[in-house]
């Protein structure tokens, strides 16, 4: 029997218990994630432990400051999560310093910037058209409206960075910071090159591996480590962990800098079960399976940008160095827009993404970015891959005469369920 006098304590009844509304929109979540083919080259399905890790008592605690010297007592458990996840993403990446506090890539970079610039200060990164980020100089980013940005861009006919271009603009301009990595370029990255020009005209060269990081700790894609001064990256695209974002280097003096940065400089208390959950990714990226997932998932790009291009698409650039291709929609008279929608209607979920030089404005846009780390994580493999490029092929094409057959809107949907049956979630 209750006590009448008792306080109302914490409730302990489940979600489903406590808030249908929320449980319900999650339940419904979930079951789109799991009869969905996820292409959205930013997401990826982490492990039951990673999810767990976040769904811990750890959300309970403030741990403003850094292990060993915290604002708040009772952080002795925190200090032990903090410092495996930190031990163990300088073992991934080789590397003599890395801070596991920023809550997300772009915090990251305001990190960055705030320790290594003053506002008005100019920096140099990819143009957003040509595959950039938002937080590289945006001007709806406050990196674009704090900072005096320039940019490279693509060359028209390649789509490719062009080395000497960007060592020309970095001359004449002379920036302060020069950014390299982006949201949807899927080439190879020159990193020594942009130190030798960072060096040249005394900027600081930050790299944002945010999208590859997991392919880089499996080596299947070129490391930044060795020549950046700083590198940031979010954890949870291909690296596969939870969402949040981490700052590495290997010098000292920057290291201290950075450290103030993120706290006290820009964020607040650390969140405890991401950081945890971060340490709990890193473990399952330092196995040697991690290697074989990486692989795996640029053959699996690969296989769905050749399959794409084989029944006439254009990929940017021509392929993928990487997890992710944009894909040209003007030959089809499409739009991304007109796809994303399309597709979604059938379980492929993918984003609309303006191509180099896109006339069309960022929500209408004339291309489509696709990935492979989600699915890839469920296992799927290069046959997979050529499957799913065929329903694209065979959606996009119904598309094209103005409005998609019904019939084969249902025939695709139906392979889409076929194929998410056969590779299941474990949750
Ligand atoms: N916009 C995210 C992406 O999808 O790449 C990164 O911030």
């Amino acid at each position: 029997m209750m006590d009448d006098h008792a306080l109302p304590a914490v409730n302990a009844l489940s979600l489903q218990q406590a808030d249908k509304s929320i449980w319900s929109a999650i339940e419904s979540e979930r079951q789109r994630q799991s009869g969905s083919i996820e292409l959205i080259a930013s997401e990826n399905f982490v492990s039951r432990a990673v999810l767990e890790t976040q769904g811990s008592v750890l959300t309970n605690k403030y741990a403003e400051g850094y292990s060993g010297q915290r604002y708040y007592g009772g952080c002795i458990n925190a200090d032990i999560v903090e410092n495996t996840a930190i031990e163990r993403a300088k073992a991934l990446f080789g590397c003599s310093y890395a801070n596991v506090q920023p809550h997300s890539g772009s915090q990251a970079n305001q990190s960055v910037f705030l320790a290594f610039l003053k506002p008005g200060d100019k920096i140099l990164g990819l143009d957003l058209r040509s595959g950039g980020h938002l937080s590289h100089g945006s001007r709806f980013n406050m990196s674009g409206s704090w900072f005096q940005t320039v940019s490279y861009s693509v060359d028209p006919l390649k789509n490719l960075i062009d080395m000497d271009e960007v060592e020309r603009i970095a001359k004449k301009e002379r920036p302060k910071l020069i950014i390299v990595g982006g949201s949807a370029y899927s080439r190879a990255l020159d990193f020594a090159r942009f130190r030798v020009i960072a060096d040249d005209v005394g900027a600081v060269f930050m790299a944002d591996i945010a999208h590859v990081a997991g392919l880089i700790v499996a080596g299947e894609f070129p490391s930044p480590i060795p020549h950046a001064h700083v590198t940031t990256t979010t954890t949870h695209k291909t690296l596969r962990g939870p969402r949040g974002g981490m700052i590495l280097t290997n010098n000292g003096e920057m290291a201290k800098k950075i450290d103030a940065a993120v706290f006290p400089g820009l964020q607040g208390g650390p969140l405890m079960h991401v950081i945890a959950a971060k340490a709990v990714a890193f473990h399952e990226a330092l196995q040697p399976a991690f290697r074989t997932y990486a692989r795996a998932v640029v053959e699996n790009a690969q296989a769905l940008c050749d399959r794409l291009a084989q029944g006439g698409l254009s990929i940017v650039s021509g392929g993928t160095d990487c997890h992710l291709g944009v894909v040209d929609l003007r030959p089809w008279g499409l739009t991304g827009l007109i796809a994303e929608r399309a597709l979604e209607q059938v379980g492929i979920t993918v984003n609309k993404n303006t191509i180099p030089y896109d006339e069309e404005k960022p929500f209408i846009a004339s291309g489509i970015r696709v990935g492979s780390a989600a699915c890839t994580s469920r296992g799927m493999g290069a046959d997979e891959f050529k499957e799913i490029g065929d329903m694209i092929l065979a959606l996009l094409g119904s598309a094209r005469g103005g409005a998609v057959n019904s019939r084969t809107e249902v025939s695709i949907r139906e392979g889409v369920v076929e194929l998410t049956k056969r590779f299941p979630l474990p949750y």
